[in-house]
């Protein structure tokens, strides 16, 4: 991905998560608050040329390097549009339960698929305003779950994101008001895990 940036399309269509997320949320947040930072990326990075045909991770990656001015920007709309686009396709209808290299990997890591599941679910209710729950895989190529505020991405800070939880009170406040935990356990049913164990097997290589 890089300048000028474009809203991806979904591979679903905005009811086919209901119940467990709404039309009305998906909606406003691909169209709006998604838009929203790729027109803010845009403005930004607009009049950079060196920095056109830059991809969005590198330029993520080398925040340090950018111009002073247009630092903030990307972080925050850049980091924006990185995670939502990635966000996306963690969904689908009907959701799969984790098998193959990525529940195995799991399983070894956190001992359980469940106590991977607490632990997520926690690392998720705790992040203090908006951000965002994630489970990575470090330069040792081991599993680990943070979070990020704000927009901030994992590889802002070397990890590589294999699953990410948008817990900003847009992605479910009109449908579970301030109930996050709520949407946290609705998220599970909505999850394609073969796109996460791609996402992991991509990484091992
Ligand atoms: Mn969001």
């Amino acid at each position: 991905m890089h300048y000028p940036f474009a809203l991806p399309a979904l591979p679903y269509s905005y009811d086919s998560l209901e119940p467990h997320i709404d039309a009305l949320t998906m909606q406003i947040h691909h169209t709006k608050h998604h838009q929203a930072y790729i027109d803010n990326l845009n403005k930004a990075v607009e009049g950079y040329s060196a920095l056109y045909s830059v991809d969005l991770g590198e330029l993520l990656i080398g925040l340090d390097d950018l111009p002073a001015d247009i630092k903030t920007a990307v972080r925050n709309h850049g980091g924006g549009h990185m995670n939502h686009t990635f966000f996306w396709q963690l969904m689908q209808p009907h959701g799969s339960r984790a098998h193959g290299a990525i529940a195995d990997a799991i399983t070894k890591s956190f001992g359980s698929f469940d106590a991977f599941q607490q632990q997520f679910n926690d690392a998720s209710k705790k992040v203090f305003g908006s951000g965002w729950a994630w489970l990575c895989l470090d330069t040792q190529k081991k599993l680990r779950i943070i979070t990020t505020s704000n927009q901030d991405s994992p590889i802002m800070q070397g990890l590589m994101p294999i699953m990410g939880l948008d817990v900003w009170e847009h992605a479910y406040y009109l449908k579970y008001q301030n109930r996050r935990p709520d949407y946290i356990t609705a998220w599970w049913n909505v999850l394609n895990w073969e796109r996460i164990e791609q996402n992991y097997v991509t990484l091992l290589d």
